[in-house]
């Protein structure tokens, strides 16, 4: 499994910071953001580093598959698999992504707004 020392979400898949977990597999670990933009906010990562999504769909498109799957299951567990929920993923600096080890946000438990800038 690919790890990068200075990567903070592969640390908290070391299990050296804590963390919320809502579902984990051999390869995915989802767990609560620790400042929710809704009322129910996971980020699903993989346990083996990769910088941004992109990189991830050239290098490993089954791994990408994964967190989907993964996303669908954390809405099942979050009981918003009906009402709707929303996956994204930010990549790179206009998008905005901070934590450079891939991750998708599942965001729901309220009606949420257009997708934007
Ligand atoms: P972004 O897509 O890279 O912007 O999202 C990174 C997310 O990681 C962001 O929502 C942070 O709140 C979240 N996060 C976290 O859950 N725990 C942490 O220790 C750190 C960031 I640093």
């Amino acid at each position: 499994m690919a790890t990068s020392s200075d990567c903070l979400f592969c640390t908290i898949v070391a299990g050296d910071i804590p963390n919320d977990t809502v579902y984990e597999t051999d390869t995915v670990l989802a767990f609560r953001d620790i400042t929710p933009r809704a009322n129910s906010h996971v980020l699903v990562i993989p346990k083996s580093h990769e910088d941004t999504l992109g990189q991830m769909a050239d290098d490993d498109p089954t791994s990408v598959a994964e967190l989907f799957t993964a996303a669908r299951e954390v809405a099942r567990r979050e009981g918003i698999e009906d009402s709707g929920y929303r996956v994204v993923s930010n990549v790179g600096a206009d998008a905005g992504q901070e934590v450079f080890h891939v991750h998708v946000h599942v965001l729901g438990a309220q009606k949420l707004g257009p997708v934007g800038p």
